[in-house]
């Protein structure tokens, strides 16, 4: 199915009232009521996974000698993830779906297990209201650390636009310097659905995105989609440059960030056969499987387990059943929430703590060069949320009991 052919089940009268209804929508996008078909039994924790389903291009800048090449394979395993990030679920199913809206504390864990050897995913929601999820992906052999978090402000005009908050940061280590590492902060694009009126919406990618690093130079993303610069859908084009010095391209990128792109040196007036370094298309590599412990291993809060009964119900089109295993989770939820205030505490982030007076040295030196704000959004995410290893090892220490599992899942789930 393709965005020109409507989804069957788009023609009934519960997709019109689902357009109608987005028409008057209040920005919150868990209130939209979606007609079945719509509905997606993954968790939003579940899409910190998409950063890394190539492993080994996330690590391919670690074994790099010269700072601003290392900065070029930054971008390019950046540009890779576009395509999961934002199209994978379309092509999966012909259409974009909409995600469950995870609870507080929700997890989302798994390692890939290739050719770059382990890398960890720690996913968690770490604030509900306004909804924000963090997430740390490392590989340990390289030596490469990525972490971050997101939340997303919707509006609506023709259609629904999201505005990203947040940002990411990768660690690299530099080769030619032992114990000395690079960072990166990386911002997120701008987003809109796509073919929404003929019921199989997709995403495109609009503005500009940005990495920094502290070696000096800075990539810049421009996205455009179909009817504009190109003409065809999912379109971008990156230039690499010393930071401040826009004009002395040393990279160029561009193409279709579902489909292959060019990596060319030099400014994209100079771009032939002789400055093409690289061609990346992603049919011919693929994507790294991520390893999630069988459900009955998963810790109660672990969202493929929390979400069973949900995922079954959506599986079978038993909307009765989905109401009721939602409300179940959200009642719990909420009855949570007033426990802990009446005890005058909150909720404990399993991996994450929120830095005190929002103050961190990556955003403090590089936040500016890329129109960040230096608190991280904290107002926005409940937080500038950084992952915390002491508490990681803690949690990796500890192991439940069957019994003080049920004991969890009744208590913070009403299961
Ligand atoms: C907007 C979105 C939820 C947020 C998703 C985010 C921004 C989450 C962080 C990931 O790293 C990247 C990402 C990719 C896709 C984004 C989702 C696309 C659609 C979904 C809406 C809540 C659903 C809107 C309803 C629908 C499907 C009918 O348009």
């Amino acid at each position: 199915m393709t965005e020109q052919s409507p989804h069957p089940q788009a023609s009934g009268a519960s997709w019109t009232s689902f357009i109608k209804s987005i028409a008057s929508f209040n920005g919150d996008l868990s209130s939209l009521t979606a007609p079945p078909f719509i509905l997606s039994s993954t968790s939003l924790t579940e899409f910190s996974s998409y950063w890394c389903e190539h492993p080994s291009v996330f690590v391919a800048p670690a074994k790099e000698a010269d700072p601003a090449k290392r900065a070029l394979l930054v971008l390019k395993w950046f540009l890779t993830t576009l395509k999961q990030q934002y199209a994978s679920r379309s092509e999966q199913y012909g259409n974009e779906k909409k995600p469950l809206n995870p609870f507080l504390g929700e997890l989302f864990l798994g390692t890939w297990e290739d050719a770059a050897g382990t890398t960890e995913l720690a996913s968690e929601q770490v604030n509900h209201h306004p909804p924000a999820t963090a997430y740390s992906i490392t590989n340990a052999k390289a030596g490469v650390h990525l972490e971050g978090y997101n939340a997303q402000k919707a509006s609506f005009s023709k259609t629904i636009n999201i505005k990203q908050i947040g940002h990411a940061v990768l660690t690299v280590p530099d080769p030619s310097k032992p114990g000395q590492f690079d960072t990166y902060l990386i911002t997120l694009p701008s987003l809109h659905v796509e073919g929404l009126l003929f019921g199989a919406p997709f995403i495109e990618l609009d503005g500009a995105s940005y990495i920094t690093s502290s070696t000096g130079f800075t990539a810049k993303v421009d996205y455009s989609g179909k009817g504009w610069l190109s003409g065809k859908k999912n379109s971008f084009t990156a230039i690499l440059h010393p930071t401040g010095k826009e004009k002395e391209v040393l990279y160029n990128v561009s193409g279709q960030w579902t489909k292959a792109f060019e990596i060319h040196s030099g400014a994209a007036k100079h771009n032939s056969s002789s400055n093409l370094i690289e061609n990346w298309d992603p049919t011919t590599v693929p994507t790294s499987q991520l390893k999630v412990a069988p459900i009955e291993q998963q810790h109660p809060l672990e969202s493929r387990r929390a979400w069973a009964k949900v995922a079954q119900g959506i599986a079978i089109g038993d909307m009765d059943s989905v109401g009721k295993e939602k409300t179940k989770i959200e009642q719990a939820q909420r009855t949570m929430r007033k426990k802990e205030q009446d005890e005058g505490r909150s909720w404990e982030r399993r991996y994450f703590t929120s830095v005190a007076n929002a103050s961190d040295p990556t955003l403090e030196s590089l936040a500016a060069n890329v129109g960040l704000n230096s608190n991280g959004d904290a107002d926005k995410t409940g937080g500038l949320w950084r992952f915390d290893p002491t508490k990681a090892e803690k949690v990796k220490a500890q192991s439940l009991s069957d019994e003080e599992k049920s004991k969890l899942a009744a208590e913070l789930l009403g299961q």
